[in-house]
């Protein structure tokens, strides 16, 4: 077994992981990410006690117990990046001897349930519904730095899309699926799609505010684009990373989408939090039920 230096796997004085700032025990192996850290609140008071409470920069975690179901929720902050080192962490937290520095023997799997805000790009998914991510085109980088097999299937899909984004060529794009059972069992009954992450907000998903955009296809391409029945629902910047990390690692990861815009028809939410506080109260009942 592998020695993890201390470079590697950076570790704070009180044997915490770097960024998390948790130690070992402070984790549930079922675990709700979010985006925003104002958010981590808005999914702990669900819980019936909060036994813990510790953060750094936009990384706030709280664990508690919710029915009997020990859970914790962790916020990502914005983009893949951040990803990165949220599943890196919080793995190394499960499967890494932090005293030893060496990988343990058996895999420890999590459960990773992404609750996060999202545009639509299809003019029939209506605003203030939940949507789930069958699968994910990451058009940031983060998976093409990691050693990943993907099946034939999917890089013939991918092929497709990014012979329609690209033309000649510029963003390289990777493919990330979820996990198939908590999909089946968390998403039944939602609407699925393929989600698009970017890795920006504004040019890289397609807006146009004060400085043209150079890839000025994008959304007609990512609203028109279809490959044996697939399409592709929605926007946002996370899941391919939380997907294409979670296979990687060995990890289950779902991630749901609170659509509070269409970008297809310019229409924005009237009422983003009560549809967010909503959906957090729907999820939570059945991850608590069914994980
Ligand atoms: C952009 O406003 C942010 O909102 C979405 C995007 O993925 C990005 O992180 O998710 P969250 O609401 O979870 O942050």
């Amino acid at each position: 077994m592998r020695f993890i230096s201390d470079t590697d796997l950076i570790l704070n004085a009180d044997g915490s992981v770097y960024h998390l700032n948790l130690l070992p025990g402070d984790i549930a192996d079922t675990i709700i990410l979010v985006g925003d850290p104002e958010r981590v609140p808005q999914v702990s008071r669900h819980f019936d006690t909060i036994d813990l409470k510790k953060g750094k920069r936009e990384f706030i975690t709280h664990t508690g117990v919710m029915r009997g179901k020990r859970l914790s929720v962790v916020s990502t902050g914005i983009g893949t990046d951040n990803i990165d080192i949220v599943l890196n962490e919080l793995d190394a937290l499960v499967n890494i001897d932090l005293d030893t520095r060496m990988v343990k023997g058996e895999l420890n799997q999590l459960n990773l349930i992404r609750i996060g805000t999202s545009g639509a790009v299809q003019a029939d998914i209506p605003i203030d519904s939940l949507l789930v991510s069958s699968a994910a085109i990451g058009l940031d980088s983060l998976m093409h730095y990691y050693k990943r097999e993907t099946s034939a299937a999917d890089e013939e899909l991918l092929a497709a899309f990014s012979k329609s984004l690209n033309g000649s060529g510029s963003v390289l794009p990777y493919f990330a699926a979820g996990s198939r059972e908590l999909i089946s069992i968390l998403g039944n009954g939602f609407k699925q799609g393929i989600t698009i992450t970017a890795p920006g907000f504004y040019a890289p998903q397609g807006r146009s505010v004060r400085v043209a955009s150079a890839v000025p296809q994008f959304f007609e391409v990512i609203n028109q684009f279809e490959y044996k029945g697939q399409r592709i629902t929605n926007l946002e910047m996370e899941t391919a990373g939380i997907y294409g990390m979670a296979a990687v690692l060995g990890h289950r990861a779902i991630s749901f989408n609170v659509i509070l815009a269409n970008r297809a028809t310019n229409v924005f939410s009237r009422t983003p939090a009560e549809t967010m506080e909503r959906f957090i109260g729907e999820v939570l009942d059945r991850v608590v039920e069914y994980t």
